[in-house]
């Protein structure tokens, strides 16, 4: 191979790691995230792309990655068109009439191009991409919040989609959840087949999302573990806001995890309940209602979702030993 390549190519490695370095010391030690480019970040993600800002942690490097990835995706647009343009003018026919059969004399320039998209693209993926994934898809934190779910630290939530509505399911009172059997399963009055017999089960579901009254709650400042599955086809679980988007899929229970946080709640969208509302989209095109498959998802305070839980779980396993009396 020839000198010059060797030199380009081993050029490229140290530039990749240089930038790699560079970009992790410059991380910000209480987040331990690349804060450098902040304002940007939400100045492009709220008044360009007019997304809600994000009220999870993870959300802001999520934000990062996606500005980012655009940044050097306008990049490689603008510069590509120019050479394209720059191309359709230099070999114009009338300054070549003669096809010139040797191509360019010199490749320097655009090895050293493809070479500077391929560090900028392995900087994306190490420095952002990877530890994001890390971050959201993290084991570990899923298990420390299913554990921390049984002293009320955390909280387990089990989201169930179905054409074209969403449902969930929490432990309840006794912090467990119960049983299921496909047998007892219904679509729309128990798609998470609990045995209607069971005058034991106090685990609390949210039928439908589809209106506010009804919507999923969760407390703010406290990790939530969510665990996603679907009745029938593929869906998608998306609230923008909390920077979730996760597939439903049949036969699969999918984890993910976020964390609300009260400092990034917008006080002026508060309802007056003290409570905010977030819009549950499904991010899948999954039949002829997907565009209608919303839904919705209630930030509360701690206190309030204690006593929301508490209500609701007493009411269920009231109402299941009545249902059962009056059977009898
Ligand atoms: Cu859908």
């Amino acid at each position: 191979m020839n000198k010059k390549y060797i030199g380009l190519i081993f050029g490229a490695i140290m530039g990749v790691a240089v930038a790699v370095y560079l970009v992790n010391s410059k991380k910000d030690e209480g987040t331990n995230t690349f804060t450098a480019f902040d304002p940007t970040v939400e100045y492009t993600m709220t008044e360009l792309f007019k997304s809600p800002p994000p009220i999870t942690e993870h959300g802001k490097n999520v934000d990062r990655v996606l500005v980012f990835v655009h940044v050097l995706m306008g990049v490689l647009f603008v510069g590509w068109s120019l050479y394209f343009l720059y191309c359709i003018f230099i070999f114009r026919e009338s300054n070549h009439p003669k096809a010139d059969y040797h191509g360019a004399r010199s490749k320097f320039w655009t090895t050293l191009a493809e070479y500077g998209v391929i560090a900028a693209e392995v900087v994306l993926i190490v420095c952002f991409a990877i530890p994001l994934w890390a971050e959201v898809m993290n084991d570990e934190e899923l298990a420390k919040i299913k554990a921390n779910a049984k002293n009320g630290s955390g909280l387990e939530i089990h989201i169930l989609a179905k054409q074209f509505d969403w449902s969930a399911r929490y432990a309840g009172n006794d912090n467990k959840f119960s049983q299921q059997g496909i047998r007892f399963a219904d679509k729309s009055n128990n798609p998470f087949g609990l045995d209607p017999d069971d005058t034991s089960i106090d685990d609390v579901v949210v039928l439908s999302a589809k209106d506010r009254k009804g919507a999923i709650v969760v407390p703010a400042d406290t990790a939530v573990a969510l665990k996603i599955t679907s009745m029938d086809v593929i869906h998608s679980f998306k609230v923008l806001p909390l920077r979730v988007c996760k597939d439903a899929i049949p036969g699969l229970q999918l984890p993910i995890h976020f964390e609300a946080k009260t400092k990034y709640l917008d006080p002026n969208e508060e309802n007056k309940d003290g409570e905010h509302v977030f819009l549950i989209t499904c991010a899948q095109l999954c039949g002829d209602g997907h565009g209608s498959m919303n839904g919705y998802l209630k930030v509360v305070s701690k206190t309030k979702f204690q006593e929301w839980i508490k209500t609701k779980s007493d009411a269920t396993q009231q109402a299941r030993r009545k249902n059962l009396a009056a059977v009898k």
